[in-house]
C-alpha cells in the first residue's frame, strides 16, 4: 500500500477490553441505581454484544428477556435513554478509578503512525465521552488531539455493521477508503468497515473469536509486542512475529 494516508480505529474490544470488566460493569450499576433487578453475567453479555450500542443493547434486552417490563411512566425509549445516561457516567468514573489498559501493541502502532506522518482516526458505536475517558486515562491526556476525526455513538443513524460510521468519517476528512486501513474486533464491525470499502486488520477477543472474518486482510491474536508474538491466524505475516506499518504496506 503505497498510497497509505490514514489509520482508523475501532475502539470497544480493539484498542482495549473494555466491554467485560467496563461497559458490563456500568450498565449493572446503572440498573441498581434505577431499582432494576436487571443483571448482565459475563456470559450474558457476551449474546447482548450482537447489538452494538448501548440504548439499542437495553432495548433488545428487554424485548428479549424482560418482554412484560413496563417503564415507570410508560415511556420506554426515554427510561432507556436515561438509564444509558448513568451507565455512561458509571462508565467514565470507573476508568477514572481503575485504568482499562490498551491492547498489546496499540499504543506503539499509533506511535509509529504520528512519527511516519500517518493520519488517526476513531470510528466506533460508543458513546463520544466514553472515548475520551479511555483515550486520557490508558493513552495520555492529550492524546484525544493525535487523532483528526472522532466518529462516535449517535452522530451517524445507524450503528454497526451498518457502514455509516467509516462513510462519516471518510467523507469528512475527505479521505479514500483505498489510502486508510481499518482496525476491528468484532464482526458486526468488520462488516461496517468492508461496507465502506477499508482493508481491515482483525485482533480478535474472548468475546469475538468464534465471529465470521470472511474478507479480513489479517486476523490477528493481538498486534503483539517484541518480547510478546501475536498468533496469525488469517492472512500472509511472513516471518513477523507484531504488527507494525511494515505489514500494512504489504497490504
Ligand atoms: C461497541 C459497542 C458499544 C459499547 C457500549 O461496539 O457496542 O455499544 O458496548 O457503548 P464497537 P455505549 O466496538 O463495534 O464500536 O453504551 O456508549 O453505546
Ligand atoms: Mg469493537
Amino acid at each position: 500500500m503505497s498510497n497509505l494516508r490514514a489509520l482508523i480505529f475501532d475502539v470497544d474490544g480493539t484498542l482495549a477490553d473494555t466491554e467485560r470488566d467496563g461497559h458490563r460493569v456500568a450498565f449493572n450499576q446503572a440498573f441498581a441505581d434505577a431499582g432494576l433487578a436487571w443483571n448482565w453475567s459475563p456470559d450474558l453479555y457476551g449474546k447482548l454484544l450482537e447489538v452494538t450500542g448501548g440504548k439499542e443493547r437495553i432495548q433488545h434486552y428487554v424485548n428479549t428477556y424482560e418482554p412484560t417490563f413496563e417503564a415507570p411512566d410508560g415511556d420506554l425509549k426515554k427510561f432507556v435513554a436515561t438509564l444509558h445516561a448513568n451507565k455512561t457516567e458509571h462508565y467514565k468514573k470507573l476508568l477514572k478509578d481503575a485504568v482499562i489498559p490498551l491492547r498489546p501493541g496499540v499504543k506503539r502502532l499509533l506511535l509509529a503512525a504520528r512519527e511516519q506522518g500517518l493520519r488517526l482516526a476513531i470510528a466506533t458505536t460508543t458513546t463520544p465521552a466514553n472515548v475520551t475517558a479511555l483515550l486520557e486515562s490508558s493513552l495520555s491526556p492529550e492524546s484525544l488531539s493525535w487523532f483528526d476525526i472522532i466518529g462516535a455513538g449517535d452522530i451517524v443513524p445507524k450503528k454497526k455493521p451498518a457502514s455509516d460510521i467509516y462513510q462519516y468519517v471518510l467523507e469528512q476528512m475527505d479521505w479514500k477508503p483505498e489510502e486508510c486501513v481499518a482496525f476491528e474486533d468484532s464482526g458486526q464491525g468488520l462488516k461496517s468497515s468492508l461496507g465502506a470499502g477499508l482493508k481491515t486488520v482483525i485482533t480478535l477477543n474472548d468475546y469475538t473469536r468464534s465471529h465470521d472474518f470472511t474478507g479480513a486482510a489479517f486476523v490477528l491474536s493481538s498486534f503483539g509486542e517484541p518480547d510478546q508474538p501475536f498468533e496469525a491466524i488469517a492472512g500472509d505475516v511472513g516471518n513477523a512475529t507484531y504488527f507494525d506499518l511494515p505489514l500494512i504496506q504489504t497490504l
